[in-house]
């Protein structure tokens, strides 16, 4: 960090001129990695056996090792979470439409409409930013077929009433779980709820294996058909008895899985020492809300996840991104401006946004921070005091910013 300690007079400010507090950037999604030597040898084994994908022993070791973590009794490895929700929306019969958040990752969506399933986008809880389950009820037609929860930020969606309205009206239940590897839902981990979760190991993600995913489930039958459709509907040798497709693990991504699955407890660790620090960082700063986790659940602390409520901050948030982003602090803006003004959906369904109004309130007002082992003590320190600077003259900058036509939306590349 070079400056951080200035910022005395809004010129300090690296957006009105100043010298960026990081000469460096800091990114949301900086990927953890392992113990080196024991990937290495991994890759070493790989390339001695050439065995290197086709659920190959590492992939298999993979599974075994992540469906006894979670207490479940099927992990299948897919390729990434977008094609692991993909086989697992096919594999559990989804059709018509499907109540899904809008606030989530486009890939969410995605992964219904691309088998013409109509995603229905329910609003969230404001506190929890999962699926509000009194408006899930609200969008049941005779179409539904199924309910999509996603435990956004790794925070468990209200489980038990989503499982009581799917059973109740005999709907599938799948959870986008993408988020919430290693998280708990009252002491059970997440892993095992509904009919089947979807993780995601992407690189931006705390536990990764460079691209990855898996399906877990506590369903032989549904997990036999998982298995099935991500190898191309293959029983044996020329012996093709479903339709399927390649969602496969390669061994590298399994070895990168067992590697991490070895630091998985330091990840955390360094993430919740992180969000602690951050919490402290960031207290009692107007129109700022960190969100909070609960901590008898078991955490990932991956995602630090600020609301900013311009009204009693004085900036808004778009305008605080900006800022930071001069500061080489890349916020995101995680999941602006909501799967439903995103396209196809949009066009589709361009009234969607009147049954989402806590959705769009919401997508305007998060950003994310960067966390994980690539931050630590110094770099936290320096972002909390630019954001305390930022909201202590928050009118100030924020008036600046209109006056110099700052304050204009975000181009893509700025997001
Ligand atoms: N469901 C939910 C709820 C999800 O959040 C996601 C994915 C999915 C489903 C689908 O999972 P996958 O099919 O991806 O397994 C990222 C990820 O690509 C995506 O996996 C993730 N959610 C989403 C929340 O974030 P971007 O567009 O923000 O990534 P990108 O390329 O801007 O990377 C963020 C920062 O991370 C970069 O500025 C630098 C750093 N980075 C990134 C990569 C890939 C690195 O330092 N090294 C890297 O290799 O989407």
């Amino acid at each position: 960090m070079t400056s951080e300690r200035l910022k005395a007079s809004l010129d300090e400010f690296a957006i009105f001129g100043g010298t960026p507090a990081f000469a460096e950037q800091l990114h949301v999604g900086r990927p953890n990695i392992g113990d080196r030597d024991r990937l290495l040898g991994l890759f070493n084994q790989i390339l001695d056996t050439k065995r290197l994908s086709n659920m190959g022993p590492l992939e298999r070791e993979f599974e075994q090792r992540v469906a006894e973590m979670l207490g479940v009794k099927h992990c299948i490895a897919i390729c990434n979470a977008t094609v692991a929700l993909e086989i697992a929306i096919r594999a559990l019969g989804l059709t018509g439409e499907v109540i899904v958040p809008s606030f989530t990752f486009i890939a969410t969506a995605h992964a219904l409409q691309w088998q013409q399933i109509v995603p229905v986008f329910c609003d969230i809880d404001p506190e929890t930013h999962c699926l509000d389950p009194r408006s899930v009820e609200r969008m049941i037609t005779p179409r539904t077929t199924g309910i999509v929860g996603v435990h956004l930020w790794g925070r468990a969606c209200e489980i038990d009433a989503l499982t009581e309205i799917a059973d109740r009206h005999g709907l599938k239940l799948l959870f986008d779980a993408a988020h919430a590897f290693a998280c708990s839902y009252e002491g059970r981990m997440i892993g095992g709820f509904g009919d089947a979760e979807v993780f995601s190991f992407h690189a931006t993600k705390f536990f990764n294996t460079f691209e990855g995913g898996a399906v877990t489930t506590n369903d032989d039958k549904l997990a036999e058909k998982i298995r099935l459709m991500k190898n191309f509907g293959f029983a044996g040798y020329d012996q093709v008895i479903y339709i399927g497709t390649n969602g496969k693990m390669s061994e590298v991504s399994a070895a990168m899985g067992l590697t991490s699955l070895e630091s998985l407890d330091d990840f955390v660790a360094n993430n919740h020492r992180n969000y602690r620090q951050y919490s402290s960082e960031l207290a009692e700063l107007p129109g700022l809300r960190l969100l909070t986790f609960k901590e008898h659940e078991k955490c990932n602390y991956q995602y630090i996840v600020v609301e900013v409520d311009q009204t009693k901050a004085g900036i808004g948030r778009d305008e605080l991104v900006r800022l930071l982003h001069a500061e080489n602090i890349i916020a995101r803006r995680y999941f602006y401006p909501g799967c439903h003004r995103m396209e196809p959906y949009r066009t589709s369904y361009p009234d969607a946004g009147q049954a989402l109004p806590l959705t769009e309130q919401l997508a305007e007002r998060v950003l994310t921070l960067p966390t994980g082992t690539a931050v630590g003590e110094t770099e936290i320190s320096g972002i909390g005091r630019i954001i305390r600077k930022a909201i202590a003259r928050g009118p100030e900058i924020h008036e600046r910013l209109v006056a110099e036509h700052v304050n204009l939306p975000l181009t893509a590349k700025e997001y």
